[in-house]
């Protein structure tokens, strides 16, 4: 029985916890070993973002999460590739590379070595840059969505300090990791657009938009009733559109030394969600629309259609609790609840809405192509599972046509792990399709990563080329491409 069931699986679960091994070596080298061809047109760099350690000075950190940012660039140029890593230098980071052991307590559940007594009312969080990179107004950000962002220098991957986009920021303010670009935001110039969440009974949301310059445009605040856990957003030409995750929040056990915040979130499955429709421009009233209990992180998109707004999300029945105790490496896959591309169709007129099940493929971190960013989008890329039900490792990507319900699969399986599929558009080209996807593949049995790029129209033949990196790259968070 037991011996079937292991037999089934797609991968072995050790194999898999090794990604998660810390890397603590900086690098700098030409890609030599190359297996196919680095399309000619494909000018730029790819910098991801995630946790580069998984312990410090070989105490383990408790959850992915937890670990500090590090950044890797992968540069294209006619047809070569060159790669570099670097660590954020963040004041945590410094301060315990040099004492050799945690000095702070970790969002989810990495504690001081001392036992409770050692992290007993010691709140200060260290800012882990650990989420996302991406490139604005003339400024490299590292992005961790608990305080403000930290700057880079796009050459060297150097860490010039915390940026607090010429005073917007407060010290210490908390700036999302997943700002969108508008790609007709202001009079047809691409905007950004990103927020702040300041948890507590009541939450507050602070919403800014910044033109090419990186000035700000607008700026919003708004209260909402209860605490918030708010990863992600979604913006139309019309809205900013938050999901309120039906959660609760008790600080004792972080008080006390016992838990971090993020193990003080629990999922109150009798309430439902709740979105909010926050319009943009100031004129309208904020709207709030109560849909069945669920969980969701990330969003792939929204628009607006004729009296309704949709929203692609990818969702969870129910939050993946971190249990105390438990080691992530080790995740038992088939006790979560599967993540799966949910659409959400909000009624802001009669205030109602519901969700429906566009994939059941367990999924995570979708992309779309930038331009349609806030408007009906066709194609959705995914990183997701091998098996097409049930919960397990990403290890395969996905494209799904929304038009015809179509979907392409390209897997790893059964010794490869993905990242986040990032979508390139190929330049001149309106085909929303017509680009390549690159994603980050650990390969387990070699304990080594490869830099996979695919064509976005044919996933199904496989990698167009497949770069062998010489050692591994933890599992990531998010990346973006940047065409300099
Ligand atoms: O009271 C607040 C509670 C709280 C949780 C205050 C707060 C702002 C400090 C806070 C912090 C939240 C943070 C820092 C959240 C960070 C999240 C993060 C780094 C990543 C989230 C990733 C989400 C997903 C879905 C990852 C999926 C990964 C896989 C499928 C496997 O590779
Ligand atoms: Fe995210």
């Amino acid at each position: 029985m037991q011996l079937e069931s292991h037999r089934s699986l797609s991968y072995d679960l050790h194999q898999w916890s090794q990604g998660y091994q810390s890397q603590p070596h900086e690098y700098d080298y030409w890609i030599e070993d190359i297996e196919g061809e680095i399309p000619l047109e494909l000018d730029g760099t790819l910098l991801r973002n995630g946790p580069g350690l998984l312990d410090i000075g070989g105490y383990p950190i408790a959850h992915p999460f937890d670990g500090d940012g590090m950044i890797s660039a992968i540069a294209f140029r006619q047809g070569r590739a060159h790669y570099r890593n670097r660590y954020v230098q963040t004041q945590g980071y410094v301060e315990e590379q040099k004492a050799g052991k945690p000095l702070y307590r970790g969002v989810f559940g990495t504690q001081k070595p001392g036992g409770w007594l050692a992290n007993l009312f010691n709140l200060r969080l260290k800012n882990l840059a650990n989420t996302h990179i991406i490139d604005w107004g003339d400024r490299l950000l590292a992005l961790w969505e608990g305080a403000e962002p930290h700057r880079l220098d796009p050459q060297t991957l150097d860490t010039l300090g915390l940026d607090r986009l010429d005073g917007l920021l407060k010290p210490g303010q908390a700036f999302s990791a997943h700002p969108k670009i508008d790609p007709c935001g202001d009079r047809s110039q691409p905007c950004f657009v990103n927020f702040s969440i300041q948890p507590g009974l009541n939450s507050k949301i602070t919403i800014w938009e910044l033109n090419l310059k990186g000035k700000p445009l607008r700026q919003s605040t708004h209260e909402i009733p209860g605490f918030c856990f708010i990863h992600d957003f979604a913006i139309t030409p019309q809205y900013y559109l938050f999901l309120q995750n039906p959660v609760s929040f008790n600080p004792l056990p972080f008080l006390f030394g016992l838990r971090g915040p993020g193990e003080c979130i629990d999922f109150d499955r009798q309430n439902p969600t709740q979105v909010w429709a926050i319009p943009r421009s100031g004129n309208e009233s904020i709207k709030m629309i109560e849909i069945d209990s669920g969980f969701v992180f990330h969003h792939v998109n929204a628009f607006e259609e004729e009296n309704q707004i949709i929203l692609d999300s990818i969702g969870y029945e129910s939050f993946p609790e971190v249990e105390p105790g438990s080691d992530f490496r080790y995740t038992n896959f088939n006790q979560l609840a599967p993540s799966q591309l949910w659409r959400f169709r909000l009624d802001l007129t009669h205030r109602r809405g519901n969700r429906q099940l566009l994939e059941p493929r367990c999924c995570e971190f979708p992309q779309i192509h930038p331009q349609w960013v806030g408007k009906c989008h066709r194609y959705v890329y995914l990183g997701a599972a091998h098996p097409n039900q049930g919960s397990a490792p990403l290890q395969g990507i996905l494209k799904r046509d929304n038009q015809s319900g179509e979907t392409q699969f390209w897997s790893s399986a059964p010794h490869g792990f993905v990242s986040e599929p990032v979508f390139i558009p190929k330049p001149g080209s309106e085909v929303e399709d017509r680009g390549w996807l690159i994603s980050v593949v650990y390969e387990s049995q070699k304990h080594r990563s490869d830099i996979i790029i695919l064509d976005a129209q044919n996933l199904e033949k496989g990698p167009l080329a497949q770069l062998h990196l010489q050692h591994h790259i933890p599992y990531g968070l998010h990346g973006s491409w940047v065409s300099k």
